[in-house]
């Protein structure tokens, strides 16, 4: 359809006019998207607050036998009792908007079994989940928005062992950071597991790691493939409850069958860009023989921190001032007389430090809800 002009003002001023209106509607159009946006993160908090991270009061059920949660499922849960049995259960009502993960301890009750095929088939659920135990710890990483402020990645942990192969894929030193700072927030420990040792020259140091070295992290290096690097790993494991995380073929799920030989899971093969395929799919509780338990993870992309507070960054970037930490958006990363001025031994930290810090502060519902 072709323009209609007014008569007595040029066209180019009535373009310019209707671009204006144009605008001004984008804008308007906008701000109500950005309102509405709002209001549902407004719905949501109510919810999470009181649904996700706050345990219900697990203590009318204490005279229910206890059990850990070692897999979810869509409809239902696996649980490991106390004689290492495992239970297929569903869970309870009164469970509704908790949030549970791989090693709850939870209170279980037996579901009255009415059909006779229920009792043949161990694939069916057997039990309810009636009651979760308060957590020791929650190891979580912000939500991808807050429809999921958080995503839980495993409860009752002693140890993050964050792993990275030093190639295939590629080791990134900005996941390491992340995981740091998200060990720091549950309160548990830290180890940087360096995988597929055998892929680089014995004379290649592995200088990315340097900062971490400097933070005085243990590190391990590692070849489940030729079982190197295992002695030490196997000591740390003694009676602990150790989570395993990393990009997808890392090598996690390799480790673990080399660590405790009756796991037996699954591994992947790498697609031609070198990556991972997710090939584990949910996080598994796998209890070594001898004491200790290892959760393996499906692979990450990222690990946010969104949400989480801003004081973590202090120890995962000690060789900053406090002058910096409080603002590090005013330094300029890119600018050779402030780095200097700074005298950083690692510049690209200060970036690093930026994207944490910035990111941290995006809008999370449960900001102050620290473990639940
Ligand atoms: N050379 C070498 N290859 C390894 C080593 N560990 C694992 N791999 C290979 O890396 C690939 C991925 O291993 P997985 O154990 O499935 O990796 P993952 O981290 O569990 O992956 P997701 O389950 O997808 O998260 C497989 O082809 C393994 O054989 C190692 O120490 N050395
Ligand atoms: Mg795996």
């Amino acid at each position: 359809m072709s323009r209609k002009y007014r008569l007595g003002q040029s066209r180019d001023a009535q373009d310019m006019a209707g671009r204006d209106d144009y605008s001004r509607e984008r804008k308007v159009d906008s701000k109500r998207r950005q309102q509405s946006a709002e209001r549902l993160q407004t719905g949501i908090e109510a919810h999470d607050a009181g649904g996700m991270l706050q345990l219900p009061d697990a203590a009318p059920w204490l005279h229910l036998p206890e059990a850990i949660l070692i897999q979810r499922h869509s409809q239902w849960v696996d649980l490991e009792l106390a004689d290492r049995t495992v239970l297929r259960a569903t869970l309870s009502g009164k469970l509704k908007g908790v949030k549970l993960v791989c090693g709850d301890r939870v209170r279980y009750s037996p579901v009255p079994l009415e059909s006779p095929e229920y009792v043949f088939d161990t694939k069916l659920p057997q039990a309810q989940v009636i009651a979760v135990t308060p957590r020791k710890s929650l190891l979580k990483r912000g939500g991808i928005d807050d429809r999921e402020p958080w995503q839980l990645i495993a409860a009752n942990a002693d140890e993050l062992w964050i792993c990275a192969a030093v190639v295939d894929p590629p080791l990134r030193p900005g996941l390491l950071e992340r995981a740091y700072a998200l060990a720091l927030d549950a309160g548990i420990g830290f180890r940087v597991i360096v995988t597929k040792r055998d892929r680089a020259s014995k004379k290649d140091t592995l200088p990315e790691l340097d900062p971490f070295r400097e933070l005085g992290l243990p590190i391990h290096e590692t070849s489940a493939t030729k079982g190197e690097g295992l002695e030490p790993l196997l000591d740390v494991l003694q009676d602990r409850v150790v989570v395993l995380a990393g990009h997808s073929g890392v090598g996690k799920s390799t480790l673990v069958n080399a660590l405790l030989p009756d796991a037996a899971l699954r591994i992947g093969d790498l697609t031609k860009f070198g990556t991972g395929k997710q090939t584990t799919t949910a996080a598994r509780w796998l209890p070594h023989p001898a004491g200790g338990t290892l959760i393996d993870t499906p692979g990450i992309r990222t690990l946010s921190v969104r949400g989480l507070p801003r004081e973590l960054l202090a120890p995962v970037f000690p060789e900053f001032s406090n002058e910096v930490l409080e603002d590090p958006q005013a330094f300029d990363a890119n600018d050779e007389d402030v780095l200097d001025a700074l005298a950083l031994e690692y510049p690209e930290r200060l970036q690093s430090l930026q994207r944490l810090w910035s990111e941290m502060a995006e809008r999370n519902p449960n900001q102050n809800q620290r473990n639940g």
